[in-house]
């Protein structure tokens, strides 16, 4: 339990006063929230998951239905448990469950192996793992198994599916023991996040109620999520974005109305979005640019959607403009990270604003610095490593004093790693420190490069990576997905040319994919795409 794990950084006093007093953090809790917002909207759809409906009543029992369960089973406040589990109905009522009763919850990506579970198992002694029998093919129970065997702590599976052996999430429900619910108090950790970070294993970030449920309220102002407001999940729900941004938590607490998939696939999301009148769904840029390529192709009839939200990694401008001719809605940027900081473009803003830039912190509260690598401001418009704090942006990671020492500044601001430009208050994410290449000690822009390659009619996505070279210290490597049917590398050549490109920023090499390795959430993997492009050059030579 988290008792017996202490140093978990958190802000400094005066903060603390700042972010009561304005309003911003209160005593509301996630688990009051739901029984709020059920009692208001009573009977009206909740969720919807195929042929599964639950009304914001039924959600809000069945949510205490399994909190006793949890109880009586043995879990109690500050337990810490992982959660995997696909995107499902079931994962909504067990993680308000786990929020009614204190107990913590990791949000694993259904991704996510063994390196992953037994890194969150040993740092936290996690002590059940939530979990589907199947997710995508995976068979969870030998994992379970697995994870049992080695850590001794970890006493209950739980299962999601199939009835026997492990312990079925139904047979926890309707039990006949009634235990009172624990109290929980904001400050109380509501569940942890995962750092998106594409080197080693995911760093927990606490989420307390507190500033969690903030970040929550904050989105929901920001993207006008109310009653009206139908969500559709497609990316795993365990992500924060998808999750709280406003996401699946935001809409429920809004009085909205949550649909899952579990299949991203444009065809199948498009008929979801028309047959549940969806209004808003969330995406990753590589997931935005199939559906895009898919809306091109099936001219989907879907009026009900409104409003696109991507975020996760930069979206093109080339593919952000394109947006609101192929799907027919509007497009909202958003900038993210577990850590905290979320920036917003607009509805209202012009469609330069909304298609060029990534948004606007989402919080007057929300402090920004731009600066160089020794830490010092620079001008507006200049390109630096962002740096924020803020009510909802964490002061360091749980039990990582040496990562905090490099992740964090000493007055508590995080160090992202991005880098951007601010103009007139919006951000534009220049890339990732580790993403530049220098080629013959020429900084080449790689959004240059992939915003024409996209351009080009028979690709799809593309993305450019550097290989290390011995001589040039790094050559500029194409990836692209194509359409059918695709084009050729001198193809691709000449249109770069044609297209204006300098000729020593063309693509010493291009490499067909069929599909690009994708990170648990579904951004594309430069670390897998290096090694890959590593592993080919090797094998070559
Ligand atoms: C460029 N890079 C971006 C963007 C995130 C909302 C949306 C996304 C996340 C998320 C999230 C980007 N353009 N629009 O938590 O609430 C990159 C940055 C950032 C990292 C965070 C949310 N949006 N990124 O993706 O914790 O590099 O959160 O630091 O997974 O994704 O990743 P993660």
């Amino acid at each position: 339990p988290l008792n017996e794990i202490s140093n978990i950084p958190y802000w400094p006093q005066e903060f603390v006063d700042r972010y009561i007093a304005d309003g911003l953090w209160t005593k509301d809790t996630f688990g009051d929230e739901l029984y709020k917002i059920s009692s208001i909207m009573g009977d009206k759809v909740a969720v919807t998951d195929n042929d599964k409906k639950l009304s914001f009543e039924a959600l809000n029992k069945s949510v205490n239905e399994l909190a006793l369960g949890f109880l009586n089973l043995g879990l109690q406040k500050k337990d810490i448990v992982i959660v995997q589990l696909p995107n499902s109905i079931e994962f909504i009522e067990i993680t308000f469950a786990l929020f009614r009763i204190g107990v913590i919850p990791i949000f694993a990506l259904p991704a996510h192996r063994e390196n992953e579970l037994n890194s969150f198992c040993s740092f936290t002694k996690a002590r059940a793992y939530i979990t589907a029998d199947m997710i995508a093919g995976y068979d969870h129970c030998i994992l379970a198994s697995s994870l049992q065997e080695k850590f001794s702590f970890l006493k209950y599976v739980i299962i999601v599916g199939k009835e026997d052996k492990e312990i079925n999430i139904n047979s926890l429900r309707n039990n006949s023991i009634s235990l009172p619910l624990p109290q929980i108090d904001a400050q109380d950790i509501a569940c942890f996040q995962l750092s998106g970070g594409t080197t080693g294993i995911p760093k927990l970030i606490v989420r307390r109620h507190q500033d969690y449920l903030y970040n929550v309220r904050a989105c929901i102002a920001a993207c006008h999520f109310n009653k009206d407001t139908t969500y559709l999940a497609v990316l795993p729900m365990g992500h924060n974005f998808p999750m709280a941004c406003p996401g699946f938590i935001g809409t429920i607490l809004a009085g909205g109305h949550v649909v899952i998939t579990r299949s991203a696939v444009a065809s199948e999301c498009f008929d979801l979005i028309e047959q549940e009148e969806v209004t808003v769904t969330a995406l990753v840029p590589p997931l935005a640019m199939v559906w895009l390529n898919a809306a091109s192709i099936f001219k989907p009839d879907i009026p009900s959607l409104q409003v696109l939200q991507v975020g996760g990694a930069r979206l093109s401008n080339e593919a952000a403009r394109q947006v609101e001719p192929t799907l027919g809605c509007k497009l909202q940027q958003v900038f993210g990270m577990a850590e905290g900081l979320i920036c917003f473009t607009d509805l209202n803003d012009s469609e330069e604003i909304v298609t060029t830039t990534q948004g606007k912190p989402m919080s007057v509260a929300d402090e920004v610095r731009v600066v160089d690598e020794l830490g010092h401001p620079v001008p507006d418009g200049e390109v630096g490593y962002i740096l924020t704090r803020g009510p909802y942006t964490i002061r360091g990671y749980f039990g990582q004093n040496e990562a905090n020492k490099t992740s964090f500044t000493e007055d508590g601001f995080y160090k992202s790693g991005d880098l951007v430009r601010k103009i007139a208050g919006y951000l534009i994410v220049e890339g990732r420190d580790k993403d530049q290449i220098i080629q013959g000690g020429e900084n080449i822009s790689i959004e240059e490069i992939e915003g024409i390659l996209i351009k080009h009619s028979a690709i799809i996505d593309a993305v450019i990576v550097g290989l290390p070279d011995e001589y040039y210290g790094e050559r500029i490597c194409a990836f692209v997905l194509c359409k059918t049917p695709p084009t050729t590398e001198n193809d691709l050549r000449l249109f770069l040319k044609n297209q204006g490109l300098a000729p020593f920023k063309i693509p010493y090499r291009f490499e067909f994919l069929d599909q690009f390795p994708t990170t648990g959430v579904g951004k594309i993997s430069k670390k897998e795409l290096r090694k890959e492009l590593l592993k080919m050059h090797l094998e070559q030579e």
